[in-house]
């Protein structure tokens, strides 16, 4: 008996069970089956491929001493598409209790809005650090 390895959510793929087609007209009970008198009698086998949900990362933000409360306000709603009262509302949790959440994102969305703050941080001259991690 064929045993499907279901744990592995990269190729997870859950057996549809054979479907005997009989073509039109004909009556009989598989019974032969392939060695059989040569029925013409087919078996279709499906396979469906489930996808399996991506890893999710939180996108951090770290507080520091020199990044002005505006500058990060902007990330925010320019990297994180936030309203001005969600950014000050994340701003402020930051500058109060160091780290804050950003958002939650697959893995290369949030590399890049990482990278995205911090590329943008150090052409402004502000040592803004920006970090994710597993969900
Ligand atoms: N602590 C900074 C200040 O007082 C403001 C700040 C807030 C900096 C959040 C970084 O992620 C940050 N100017």
């Amino acid at each position: 008996m064929m045993q499907f390895e279901l744990s592995d959510p990269e190729t997870m793929q859950e057996p549809i069970l054979p479907t005997p087609i009989r073509a039109a007209g004909d009556e009989r009970e598989g019974g032969g089956g392939q060695g059989g008198g040569g029925t013409g009698v087919g078996v279709a086998t499906k396979t469906r491929t489930r996808t399996a949900k991506p890893a999710l990362y939180k996108v951090l933000m770290l507080n520091d001493d020199y990044t002005p409360m505006e500058f990060v306000v902007l990330c925010l709603q320019r990297f994180f598409k936030m309203t001005i009262e969600d950014a000050t509302r994340v701003m402020l949790h930051v500058h109060q209790r160091g780290v804050g959440v950003c958002g939650i994102f697959t893995y290369e969305v949030a590399e890049t809005k990482v990278n995205q703050v911090i590329d943008f941080a150090r052409e402004h001259q502000h040592p803004l650090q920006c970090t994710m991690e597993k969900d």
